[in-house]
């Protein structure tokens, strides 16, 4: 058998914790012959909250489950830790200067990237979920300097499942056989969705989305809104922001980055720009992806159009200006 593999859970008392942490104990992240080992960490506040979680999750007699730990301890937390899933910060509250919320994340991160630098285990991967999630990712990674900045990633996954979801629905086709959607930039919605190179898995072969909507302004307008908008529409809709999907999404990043993708098949992650596309060097920017061996490499060569161009530029530029105002914080 196996040994257990122990993954951190920040902010696991939170929605999407509570939805994200039996996905993990069921091998939804990291297969079902692996066993593993919570690390669950939140604040004071919601400790009690914590070890009631902690509490079921004995209740669920896992079998893949070999330990759990809850903690509002940081350091605990991080100790010996494989994977660490960062859903915990600081929320934006009506009234908030966008400024004040960076601050707060940024501390947050700050603190939370010494703690894995020093106690991690050695090739710990790191996966940011909390939002400002692009730019939590870069304060990680600027204060986890002994972390291969190639391990530390963000989440916008969730963003290319549901393009992944739009296109099946509105193509009438099963949304395991669409692929090939792109989320380039940032969590937010300057992200862009992009079904230039998508593709349906058909019996006669792989058909091109963009010939089989054949409806260019739908794919160019409300397509790309609808994806850019959906967190918002969800909490109009359940009074609540997005949970079980964000938390079944992380699983499929880890999921794919540490057990690989599918062949001929890229998905969408927040990584470190090495310049690609024109992407400015030093921005954790969504970029297409196929992982092999634990590693993942950004797809290369894809055309990029004016329509592209622009929105690819536009989503960098906001990033730019996220970076700005985040290290404005640090001082
Ligand atoms: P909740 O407010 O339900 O949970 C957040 C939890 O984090 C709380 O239990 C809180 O006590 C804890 N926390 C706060 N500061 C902490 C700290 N310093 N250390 C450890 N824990 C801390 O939010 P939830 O709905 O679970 O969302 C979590 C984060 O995910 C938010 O930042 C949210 O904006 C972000 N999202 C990101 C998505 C993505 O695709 N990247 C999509 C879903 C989600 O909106």
């Amino acid at each position: 058998a196996k040994d257990a593999l122990r993954v951190l859970v920040t902010g696991a008392a939170g929605q999407i914790g509570y939805a994200l942490v039996p996905m993990i104990a069921r091998g939804a992240m990291l297969g079902p012959d692996q066993p593993v080992i919570l690390h669950m960490l939140d604040i004071p506040p919601a400790a009690e909250s914590l070890n009631g979680v902690k509490m079921e999750l004995v209740d669920a007699a896992f079998p893949l489950l070999k330990g759990v730990l809850a903690t509002t301890d940081a350091v605990e937390a991080c100790t010996g830790v494989n994977v660490a899933v960062m859903v915990g910060g600081f929320p934006r509250k009506e009234g908030m200067e966008r400024k004040d919320v960076m601050s707060k994340n940024v501390s947050i991160y700050k603190a939370q990237a010494s703690a894995l630098e020093k106690h991690a285990a050695a090739n710990c991967k790191v996966l940011v979920v909390a939002n400002p999630a692009n730019t939590n990712a870069l304060i990680l990674k600027e204060f986890a300097p002994s972390i291969p900045e190639k391990n530390i990633t963000c989440l916008t996954r969730l963003d290319h499942n549901r393009a992944l979801g739009q296109i099946s629905e509105r193509l009438n086709v099963h949304v395991g056989s669409v692929k090939n959607v792109v989320i380039w930039g940032n969590h937010s919605s300057t992200q862009y969705p992009d079904v230039n190179h998508a593709t349906v898995v058909t019996q006669g072969g792989e058909k091109s989305v963009r010939e089989l909507v054949a409806n260019d302004q739908w794919l160019n307008g409300e397509f790309i809104t609808t994806v850019q908008q959906r967190g918002a529409a969800i909490i109009k809709a359940r009074k609540l922001s997005s949970a079980l999907s964000a938390a079944s999404s992380a699983c499929d990043h880890i999921r794919d980055w540490v057990l690989g993708t599918p062949k001929d098949t890229w998905v969408s992650m927040g990584v470190y720009s090495d310049g690609s596309y024109g992407v400015p060097p030093g921005l954790i920017y969504s970029f297409p992806v196929t992982c092999e061996k634990g590693e993942w490499s950004i797809v290369q060569g894809l055309k990029i159009d004016e329509f592209s161009r622009a929105k690819l530029d536009a989503t960098a530029n906001e990033l730019v200006e996220e970076k700005t105002l985040a290290y404005s914080c640090l001082s």
